[in-house]
């Protein structure tokens, strides 16, 4: 029985290998593309569907990997001690019983080890949430070149915003503010307030793929998360801040857009979708969203004399 315990637990880190091995390729980690209504792993397994969620995976495939080792090599330390005690009762052992009082530098170095792994990991994601978070360092130009293509100038309007589509959310939806067309039939930048030219959608996001977009997120009640899985976007709606969140849908496709902040007993409700299009679909579905927003319900008499 004595080593029974030894190999329970040289057990663990074996699964833990095991799992860790054959993750990745199940898709277990990390959802990838597919339907949105599906929970599916698509073609692209669980990989990112944006180029910053790559990278954020990188970082967490790091981080297991030390998390990993460090849980793998403690358990073969527990494992050994284990085994060497239970020798030492077995009958006719006379080795005496040792002890001990610490190392000094065996625990110098379990300070040092652990603190240098942790300094390191602080410093090398750095990048990466700077990009994700903090305003100066994110992809402006990008961003400035797809409202470019989709004929927006927003530096050039005063109270314009460099947002596509403005995301509030609010108990148990997500309203989406768009900006509209002016009368030419051009498409008007978003500004900071609502216009009477806005379009507006409820849980249906759509967004021009290939390139960064932004979003400015907003919450009408409590606090709420926006979150992209497919592409590894997660931000939290807070009430009274206006916080701009960009990504980037490398493929065309529909991904799954979810609250990720339990916000009240509807919470499991909030769930939309986000349609990532080429650019010039987005524009033409704009059109019919203004068209579809704009109809009064009046049928021109024409059309009713020819259905009759
Ligand atoms: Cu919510």
């Amino acid at each position: 029985m004595k080593r029974f315990w030894c190999l329970f637990f040289m057990f663990w880190p074996l699964l833990a290998l095991y799992v860790c091995w054959i993750a990745p390729e199940q898709g277990w980690w990390f959802p990838g593309t597919g339907p949105a209504t599906k929970n599916y792993v698509g073609p692209q397994g669980g990989s990112a569907m944006s180029p910053l969620g790559q990278r954020i995976d990188d970082l967490f495939y790091m981080i297991l990997i030390v998390t990993t080792a460090t849980f793998i090599f403690t358990q073969i330390g527990l494992g050994y001690v284990l085994w060497t005690g239970a020798k030492r009762t077995d009958p006719g052992n006379k080795t005496r019983a040792w002890f001990s009082h610490g190392s000094h530098n065996l625990e110098v170095i379990w300070s040092i080890v652990p603190a240098g792994i942790l300094l390191y990991i602080a410093l090398y994601q750095m990048d990466v949430w700077a990009e994700f978070r903090m305003r100066p360092f994110f992809p402006n130009q990008q961003i400035n070149s797809v409202l470019g293509k989709v004929g927006v100038n927003a530096e050039a309007t005063p109270g314009a915003t460099q947002a596509l589509a403005e995301v509030t959310a609010r108990q148990f939806e997500w309203r989406i503010r768009y900006p509209g067309f002016d009368a030419d039939g051009n498409l008007l930048p978003l500004f900071a307030v609502p216009h009477p030219t806005d379009l507006y959608t409820v849980n249906d996001l759509h967004l021009p793929s290939g390139a960064p977009v932004m979003i400015n997120l907003r919450s009408d009640d409590v606090q709420h998360s926006f979150f992209l899985p497919e592409l590894r976007v997660k931000q939290d709606a807070v009430p009274g801040l206006v916080i701009p969140v960009w990504f980037h849908a490398t493929e065309s496709d529909t991904y799954t857009l979810l609250c990720a902040e339990l916000c009240g007993w509807g919470h499991y409700k909030m769930k939309a979708r986000f349609v990532a299009e080429p650019a010039e679909d987005w524009v033409e579905w704009m059109h019919e969203l203004q068209e579809e927003q704009n109809f009064d319900g009046l049928i021109d008499e024409e059309e009713v004399v020819d259905s009759n």
